[in-house]
């Protein structure tokens, strides 16, 4: 221990020339500066193989009997995870990965780890969930753990650029409320100086009150849900893509959710094929147009295979789940009983026992819910009374409904659902970088 830390470097005036995927062939006889952490090393007789990954990808760093007395010093030093710098002089070369590796002419060792991980870089040795869980930071080190949150980072840059490109504005709604939105077992209490005060489930309410200034507004932020149970779906805190509209209904809000997946799907499939080779996906193509099934003929449906479902119920049994699993790909279920949707979801006027709220799955998972608002401040207090919940704790929200309220719609989306089905990931916490479940609160 007392030897490596001795061995260590100042970063001083080194700064990055190239990331490792800037390199190619044609930077053959360069003088290049790389930083990033060492993957792996194999020794090949007097020659030390080295793969440098840095947060773009790997290079392979050459070592030989040539290379300085310091280098090769400083290599017998080197274990995987060490951070290091590079100075040197890039040499195409067919055999290396991309066809260019680099011969070192200086290194600076900048860290050297205590410990070693209980996993390597590139998957061959893959411990529980759990324990990659617990280390976190250095599970995402591996390529093929960084490819998914890359493709993450496309995701959300996706739904950015098709909302901004429709005069949606970004928004930010409070995280600390005073009331429940989304019902109230599912709150996570909290102290608010000396008052009680809940986790926000949802933007829900605050971006209907935006709308009524901004008619187009959205929101990526965390939603806490105070969930019971330990499910490969559910999170304690996960990431929502919330969005509002004025003068639109929910038809226009399912169209406009079709397309934005669309657009992500296909935008995220083409900026990330190297992420997507990495985690073995062939990204998804999604040509036809997304089914669109009143909740009256899923129920008819199901009843006539003999599953086991009373009207209102959600979907989300064993059996019916299993059942929709067979529908394969995303599909809308809407026109919900109104007993079954939030009490801000607008009943139909000619049927005020159906509402015009919906759900998008992916096979039998919910990737997002949304509806046409109730607009009318008198429908809403009825509304919230008869969903059980106290219209006094919802006057701040109820008032403004006084001074007037557009026709409005919107959806929320789970970010993390919608990556898994686009990373093919059976487990929510694999494409979430720190999960919190009910056992889980850190790190
Ligand atoms: P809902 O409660 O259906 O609707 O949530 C919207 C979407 O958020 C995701 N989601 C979750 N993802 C992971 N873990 C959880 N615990 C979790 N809870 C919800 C799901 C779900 O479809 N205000 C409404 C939306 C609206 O009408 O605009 C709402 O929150 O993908």
């Amino acid at each position: 221990m007392e030897a490596a830390k001795s061995a260590l470097d100042e970063l001083g005036d080194w700064r990055r020339t190239h990331y490792s995927t800037d390199l190619s062939p044609r930077n053959d006889g360069e003088e290049v500066v790389l930083f990033g952490i060492v993957a792996s090393i194999r020794r090949q007789g007097a020659i030390n193989f080295l793969i440098l990954s840095d947060c773009k990808g790997l290079i392979q760093i050459v070592i030989d009997s040539k290379t300085s007395q310091d280098v090769v010093r400083k290599m017998g030093v080197l274990k995987r995870h060490s951070y290091i710098g590079v100075k040197g002089r890039a040499r195409a070369m067919e055999k290396a990965p991309r066809g260019v590796e680099v011969v070192p002419t200086e290194l600076k060792i900048l860290s050297i780890p205590s410990k070693d991980p209980p996993f390597d870089m590139f998957g061959r040795i893959v411990p529980s969930l759990e324990k990659r869980l617990d280390i976190r930071a250095v599970d995402m080190r591996r390529p093929h753990v960084k490819a998914i949150f890359k493709i993450r980072d496309s995701v959300i840059r996706g739904i950015r650029a098709f909302l901004c490109e429709r005069g949606f504005i970004e928004v930010n709604t409070p995280k600390l409320i005073s009331s429940a939105t989304e019902g109230g077992a599912a709150l996570f209490p909290i102290l608010y100086y000396d008052k009680e005060a809940f986790l926000a489930q949802s933007p829900q309410l605050y971006k209907e009150q935006l709308v009524s200034s901004f008619e187009r507004v959205y929101e990526i932020g965390p939603i806490f849900r105070a969930e019971k149970f330990s499910t490969d779906r559910h999170l304690s805190e996960s990431i929502s893509v919330d969005v509002e509209m004025a003068y639109v209904d929910y038809n226009d809000v399912m169209d406009l959710l079709e397309e934005l997946i669309k657009y992500v799907v296909k935008r995220s499939g083409e900026e990330c094929e190297d992420e997507f080779r990495l985690i073995g996906v062939e990204p998804m193509r999604l040509d036809g147009a997304f089914g669109r099934f009143s909740y009256g003929e899923v129920f008819e449906e199901l009843r006539a295979k003999g599953v086991p479902i009373s009207w209102g119920d959600d979907l989300s049994s064993a059996q019916i789940r299993s059942e929709l699993e067979g529908m394969g790909g995303f599909f809308f279920v809407k026109d919900w009983p109104t007993k079954s949707k939030a009490f801000y979801i607008k009943p139909k006027r000619d049927d005020p026992k159906i509402c015009e709220g919906f759900d998008l799955f992916f096979g039998s998972m919910e990737i997002a819910s949304g509806g046409t608002r109730v607009d009318s401040g008198e429908l809403l207090r009825s509304r919230l009374i008869e969903s059980g919940l106290n219209p006094a704790s919802f006057r701040y929200h109820l008032e403004i409904f006084e001074y007037g309220m557009p026709p409005h719609a919107g959806f929320g989306m789970g970010l993390e659902r919608l990556l898994m089905v686009i990373t093919k990931r059976e487990n929510i916490r694999e494409v979430a970088f720190f999960p919190r479940d009910p056992s889980r609160l850190i790190p």
